[in-house]
């Protein structure tokens, strides 16, 4: 169960439970809150905000009364929507990165995924906003830690300054000389980390702070660990002035409580989380689209962007002239689905569209990533003339060829045929309602 899933089944099952009905009363309005409370303080969500959180949507919902006419069920989600988006800080908070060099110093407990967010960080600015990288070991303690972090580096065409074993308040000056220097835009400090708050850490850290005053001090904490994380994040917040937190570690099987209660109880912004292992695994952190997901409304902005930033543009912008005119073969389909499984499998999109994340049972998707995967192998013993003519594939001859070369059956490369001529229909229609100024049917779907 992913991050937020935990969350989104126990919450929308007492919504859809007692909400469904236009006549919310006090009453179920308190019961619902009850069992929202339950599932957030399972989800290790601190106690203290919690309590704000239900106080805050019990005021809304209970205090101004549900309006008539507007299904209560939809006010009450969206009060809830609202109060969660506050509490997880309410807007994003970009970088402070315009002054050049700019520094930021990642700090944090040892294996909460400093260094390897120092490089997805890197990674990503330069990306996103065209910057000049320079990353900067300044662990001096754990053995091999400044070569992870050059191995990082070189894997990933990142820069990286170090001094091997000197002090690392010495490095750090020395690294921004040389930033200065070599117009780097961004610095990015890779400190050490220590099993516990220690005062000889804390102390070195702050040293790096004054000789180098960064932009960001951001705190890196691992999504999966307990309540205790926020008196970490207290006593690090306390000495060093942080200007961040980013939560990592959220791929895996986490809860996210800890999400939840450090950015409302330190007033600290998440910027960013992590996701994975990889260099490309940090997404900027939205508060109302993680409000969205812990709700399961689907995360349409995600997808959104998700696909606009795969999507080979000049395939779509094709496949949609010809549509437009009128055309649509399985060439066109083809590419359409090359494009679809560049945005992830089947389970992860359906995700992300409301109203559908929940209802597609694990072996409906299975069932559909296997149809897409035979489409793809019967399309690609095609030949391109029979892709883009699919009548010439009514020889019998032509199908004994493609059957032979996929290895699929007749059945599949009928039941490919038939879905690819529903699909043309849909796709015509739905272009035809475009051209008319409408807002396009979404009937089903091929696959
Ligand atoms: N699944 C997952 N693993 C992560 C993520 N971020 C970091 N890790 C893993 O967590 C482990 C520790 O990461 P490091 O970056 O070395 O942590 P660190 O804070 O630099 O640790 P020290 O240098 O020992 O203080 C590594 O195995 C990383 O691959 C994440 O977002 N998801
Ligand atoms: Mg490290």
């Amino acid at each position: 169960m992913g991050f937020g899933d935990f969350l989104a089944n126990r919450m929308k099952k007492s919504l859809e439970k007692k909400a469904k009905s236009a006549t919310l009363n006090e009453d179920n309005i308190r019961e619902v809150l009850r069992e929202i409370r339950l599932a957030l303080l399972e989800a290790d969500v601190n106690i203290d905000v919690v309590k704000e959180l239900i106080k805050n949507i019990e005021k809304k919902a209970i205090g101004t009364g549900i309006i008539d006419g507007v299904r209560a069920d939809q006010q009450l989600i969206k009060i809830v929507h609202e109060e969660l988006t506050d509490i997880l800080g309410k807007t994003k908070k970009d970088l402070n990165i315009s002054s050049r060099p700019s520094v930021i110093m990642m700090v944090g407990l040892q294996g909460a995924g400093k260094t390897t967010t120092c490089g997805k960080l890197a990674h990503l600015i330069n990306k996103k906003d065209k910057k000049k990288m320079l990353m900067v070991g300044l662990d001096i303690y754990r053995p091999g830690a400044i070569d992870q972090l050059v191995e990082l580096g070189t894997k990933n065409n990142i820069d990286v300054f170090e001094k091997g074993k000197q002090d690392p308040v010495k490095t750090a000056k020395q690294a921004l000389d040389y930033a200065e220097k070599n117009n780097y835009d961004v610095v990015v400090l890779d400190t050490a980390g220590r099993l516990q708050i220690n005062k000889e850490l804390m102390n070195e850290l702050n040293d790096i702070r004054k000789a180098v005053s960064p932009q960001e001090i951001i705190l890196t904490v691992d999504g999966m660990t307990g309540q205790d994380i926020i008196n970490v994040a207290n006593e690090f917040n306390n000495l060093l002035k942080l200007t961040g937190v980013i939560v990592t570690k959220l791929d895996g099987d986490t809860r996210g409580g800890a999400t939840l209660s450090i950015s409302y109880i330190t007033k600290l912004p998440i910027k960013y989380i992590g996701e994975g292992e990889g260099i490309g695994a940090l997404a900027e952190f939205y508060p109302k689209r993680m409000a969205d997901r812990i709700l399961g409304m689907g995360d349409i902005d995600t997808l959104f962007e998700k696909a606009t930033e795969n999507l080979d543009q000049r395939t779509m912008e094709k496949t949609m002239r010809r549509m437009l005119s009128g055309q649509f073969d399985l060439e066109d389909l083809r590419n359409q689905l090359r494009q679809m499984s560049k945005m992830g499998n089947v389970s992860g999109l359906i995700k992300m569209m409301p109203g559908l994340a929940g209802k597609i049972s694990d072996q409906k998707l299975d069932e559909a990533q296997q149809k897409l995967w035979v489409a793809e192998i019967l399309m690609s013993s095609m030949t391109l003339k029979e892709r883009r003519e699919p009548r010439l594939l009514k020889s019998i001859t032509r199908k004994k060829r493609i059957l032979v070369g996929s290895g699929r059956s007749e059945k599949e490369f009928n039941e490919l045929i038939n879905q690819f001529e529903k699909g043309k229909k849909q796709a015509l229609e739905f272009t035809k309602q475009l051209k008319q100024g409408r807002m396009p049917n979404f009937g089903g779907g091929m696959f």
